[in-house]
């Protein structure tokens, strides 16, 4: 940690400061409540599947030591550790199947509003999956798609559609392993059926469950997610905004969206433009309405529309405590209960709208998307009613913004980097080959109150910048790096190292290239198929100079991540770490025996500068196994790597 504020950002540092002045609740101080946390569970220590126990085990014990049952460490952290992928999995599923649900009910002129807006991409998903894309109708064709995926969730033979998209040596790697992913519902059971009291008591085979559940989400329930929203929803382009809590307006009605799904979002953000509401937002008083989000809801409409961001994870209950927003509407996943109390203090109408997530009481909307847009204006419509009851007294937004580039997706980087008429990633593989580039790292997932706000993502990419590698995000640490301006063109002049800032001036990129939302993480495995078929960087993504990190970990979301980019050839530095530190077995074979299966391994380092250099480190003995050209402006290895 930099120091002892909450966070690095004086945004938020300062709307902080505000709502402690004001004797709010917020998960800083509730966090503080919470210590000592239990080391038992931390270490993943602790079993809670039957009901003899729970049973704890002392790592520090000369015993072996066993639960009632007889479960030891392994088996226990083990268990943990699998169910935490499974939850995560699910979580991106679920979210995927109502996409496709929502795409065959656009197709089938059910619901209001939605149309399908990219066509040339359905019409390459349909030529993927074997349908005929010449001579039937966009909305037959967007049918059999949405249908034809929606079987990936219980088929019961083969496997899903997209694992054929990666890499033949991943493929290979999954088969020899036994962990080709079958269906996603499948291997979420089977995780759960598994961790059950008494049936598989084995570390590495659970394990090897959780990592075919975790593909089953990174090459099934997101990039299914991914690309049926692109459909949906258009495929993003580079779009410029703004992000951070000063883009809530003191004059306007503001409205924050906040969690993942954006199928009500989008909706909202059509209505928000409509000269009807505007008029009524105008005849209440207000200049105007800002549309903004928090989270990933937040990501999907900055991606594909532009609009702005209030902040990420940590800024949720802030943002209300600015006294500002009218409204605050909520769908699935990172949303806080404490939202509640936030809100309860203020005008702030907070609305649940997912039939998945309620919240004690807080006003339930159930979205309903045959009448989207209409349900979409009588959200708004609350809103602007509810400007007049803003306490004047108490609104208090803290100045800052940023400015921000994002919109990049696996395709149009790719255009990007080939110019306007040869799209191709040679420019990046040849930036990697001649050694301007160092590589290319993720560097994605949450906030988390144990880590000062943003400072875990911040401390990480300024390293990685400045040593040449090239840096995708998405999620909030895109938003904390957009916030500190990195995903600005002119942040590569500002900040990154020689080779990276040639690479970004010559193609018009900013060196932090924001990718969408969680379930996009997707676009980082398709951009890394892309890089190997491109050539010359390794025969499998196992061995291409990139890597992975979660900085400011948070969700069982980001576990299923983290192991998904592991299972799919890409290190991945993780912190704080998941639950399975008590389990010295269990820490070896992710850290060390997994490379063996996947050729690449999980990294718990807690000093993110250290494992920044770690990170260059790992990069550079990528790059030294294929014989690349030493970096052209030589620079040196950081010393603590
Ligand atoms: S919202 S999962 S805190 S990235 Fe996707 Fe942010 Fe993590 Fe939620």
């Amino acid at each position: 940690m930099a120091n002892s504020k909450i966070s690095v950002d004086p945004a938020t540092e300062k709307a902080y400061q505000h709502a402690k002045s004001q004797h709010l609740s917020t998960i800083w101080e509730r966090h503080q409540k919470m210590q000592p946390i239990c080391a038992f569970g931390d270490l993943g220590l602790c079993c809670t599947i039957c009901y003899m126990g729970p049973c704890r085990i002392d790592p520090f014990s000369k015993e072996d030591i066993r639960g009632a049952c007889g479960a030891g460490k392994d088996t226990i952290s083990a268990r943990n550790f699998t169910r935490a992928t499974a939850a995560g999995t699910a979580a991106h599923s679920d979210h995927a199947r109502s996409v496709c649900h929502a795409l065959i009910d656009t197709a089938q002129g059910k619901v209001q509003g939605y149309q399908v807006m990219d066509i040339d991409k359905l019409k390459r998903i349909g030529a993927e999956l074997g349908f005929p894309t010449e001579n039937v109708s966009y909305s037959e064709l967007a049918i059999q798609v949405g249908e034809k995926l929606l079987t990936n969730f219980g088929q019961s033979e083969g496997f899903l559609d997209f694992v054929k998209r990666a890499p033949q040596g991943q493929q290979d790697r999954w088969e020899k392993a036994g962990v080709t992913p079958r269906a996603i519902d499948r291997e979420v059971v089977e995780c759960m059926h598994r961790t059950h009291e008494g049936v598989d008591a084995d570390y590495r085979s659970l394990i090897l469950q959780a990592a075919r559940t975790a593909l089953a989400d990174g090459w099934g329930g997101s990039m299914i997610a991914t690309e049926l929203q692109d459909i949906l929803f258009g495929s993003p382009k580079p779009v410029r905004s703004k992000v951070n809590l000063g883009i809530l307006k003191g004059d306007q009605v503001n409205v924050v969206v906040h969690g993942h799904e954006p199928v009500l979002s989008e909706m909202l953000a059509v209505a928000s433009r409509e000269q009807e509401m505007l008029d009524y937002a105008s005849s209440k008083g207000a200049a105007g309405i800002t549309l903004s989000g928090i989270c990933c809801t937040a990501n999907e409409i900055l991606m594909r529309q532009g609009f702005p961001v209030a902040g990420n994870f940590l800024q949720q209950e802030l943002a209300i405590s600015t006294g500002a927003i009218e409204t605050m509407v909520v769908d699935v996943q990172c949303v806080m209960p404490g939202l509640a109390e936030m809100a309860n203090h203020f005008h702030t109408k907070l609305v649940t709208t997912s039939d998945k997530a309620r919240i004690p009481g807080v006003e339930h909307i159930g979205f309903d998307e045959h009448k989207a847009l209409d349900f979409a204006r009588g959200i708004l419509k609350t809103a602007i009613d509810n400007f007049p009851n803003r306490d004047l007294g108490r609104v208090d937004i803290p100045a800052e913004t940023m400015d921000l580039v994002a919109g990049f997706t696996a395709e149009n980087t790719f255009r990007h980097l080939g110019g306007k008429f040869r799209a191709t990633y040679r420019p990046l593989n040849d930036g990697i080959m001649s050694g301007r580039l160092r590589g290319v790292v993720g560097v994605v997932g949450c906030n988390n109150v144990r880590v000062q706000h943003d400072w875990g993502h911040r401390v990480m990419v300024e390293e990685l910048l400045k040593h040449d590698v090239l840096v995708v995000q998405t999620g909030c640490s895109a938003l904390a790096c957009a916030k500190a301006g990195w995903l600005r063109p002119e942040a590569a002049r500002e900040i990154a190292g020689k080779g990276l800032q040639e690479i970004c001036e010559a193609v018009g990129i900013p060196p932090v290239l924001h990718m969408g939302s969680c379930v996009d993480n997707s676009r980082i495995l398709l951009a890394c198929t892309e890089m190997v078929k491109e050539g010359g960087i390794g025969e499998d993504i196992s061995q291409l100079p990139v890597a992975a990190a979660a900085p400011e970990a948070m969700s069982e979301k980001a576990v299923a991540i983290g192991l998904y980019a592991v299972a799919s050839g890409i290190t991945t530095f993780f912190s704080p770490a998941p639950r399975v530190l008590g389990s010295p077995a269990v820490l070896d074979y992710l850290t060390n025996g997994i490379e063996k299966d996947f050729g690449a391994r999980w990294v718990f380092e807690p000093d993110l500068l250290q494992a920044a250099h770690g990170i260059i480190k790992h990069l550079d003995e990528k790059r030294e196994a294929l014989k690349l050209d030493p970096m052209m402006y030589g620079i040196k290895i950081p010393r603590s790597a």
